[in-house]
């Protein structure tokens, strides 16, 4: 009976570690990650200075440059690097992002946020902004934000890439990407961007630059593996 009871909790603490070992590969095997830089070939023209023609006091305490080619030491900013179709993975988390007007000027020039998520629009500037998106896919909006109206705050349901201006001050542009899946990734001054926990799969992955177009490549996702992913887009 002893040798019984002994062989039992053998069994036992064989199969305990057996599942263990189990669901720690099946974390470990959950997706894997795109990653890489957007390149710049060729020599970026210089980003020309805004001319600013009202509400000076608010608008011209600090020079502003165009932000439609931002590009330095050959690498490019303001890449939406995502994948449009994906089945599974991880969920979409609808974090709240802002955009500040402070200065007028849109910061960031180009903001990600996830579809349903908050989106605080922020009017410090003791003038009046008014935000109009370019969209086809979600409600546009048309909205005056005057200078009393510190906080906005607007949802975009849909996923979409759209324009944003204000129709009060004309050099004021950027732009929002809504985001259907957790697959997406904005570039900065390095250029560098990264998707992670990515399920295993072929994948169509979308380059995104407002000036210089949409560029489309082919990436396999392994488990537990990093693909590379090196872009370059020409002037
Ligand atoms: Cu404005």
């Amino acid at each position: 009976m002893d040798r019984r009871f002994s062989l039992l909790v053998a069994l036992v603490f064989a199969m305990t570690a057996a599942l263990a070992f189990g669901a720690v590969q099946t974390a470990m095997a959950a997706g894997g990650t795109i990653s890489g830089a957007v390149a710049f070939k060729g020599d970026a023209p210089k980003p020309k200075k805004l001319k600013i023609t009202k509400d000076k006091k608010a608008c011209d305490k600090r020079p502003k440059f165009d932000s439609s080619l931002v590009v330095k030491d050959g690498k490019l900013a303001n890449v939406v690097v995502y994948i449009a179709e994906v089945k599974g993975g991880k969920a979409l988390e609808k974090k709240a992002v802002t955009l500040d007007q402070n200065g007028c000027e849109y910061q960031p020039h180009v903001l990600a946020v996830a579809a349903g998520a908050d989106v605080t629009i922020l009017n410090p500037d003791k003038v009046l902004h008014n935000i109009h998106t370019y969209s086809k896919i979600n409600k546009p909006m048309n909205r005056a934000q005057p200078k009393f109206k510190k906080k906005l705050k607007v949802k975009f349901d849909k996923p979409e890439i759209m324009e944003v201006k204000c129709d009060v001050h004309g050099w004021m542009g950027g732009w929002i990407f809504v985001a259907g899946n957790p697959y997406y990734s904005v570039t900065g001054e390095d250029g560098a961007f990264s998707l992670t926990d990515v399920p295993a799969g072929k994948y169509q992955v979308q380059i995104w630059h407002e000036k210089l177009g949409t560029q489309t490549r082919e990436v396999e996702v392994k488990d537990g593996e990093t693909a590379k992913l090196d872009v370059e887009f020409a002037g």
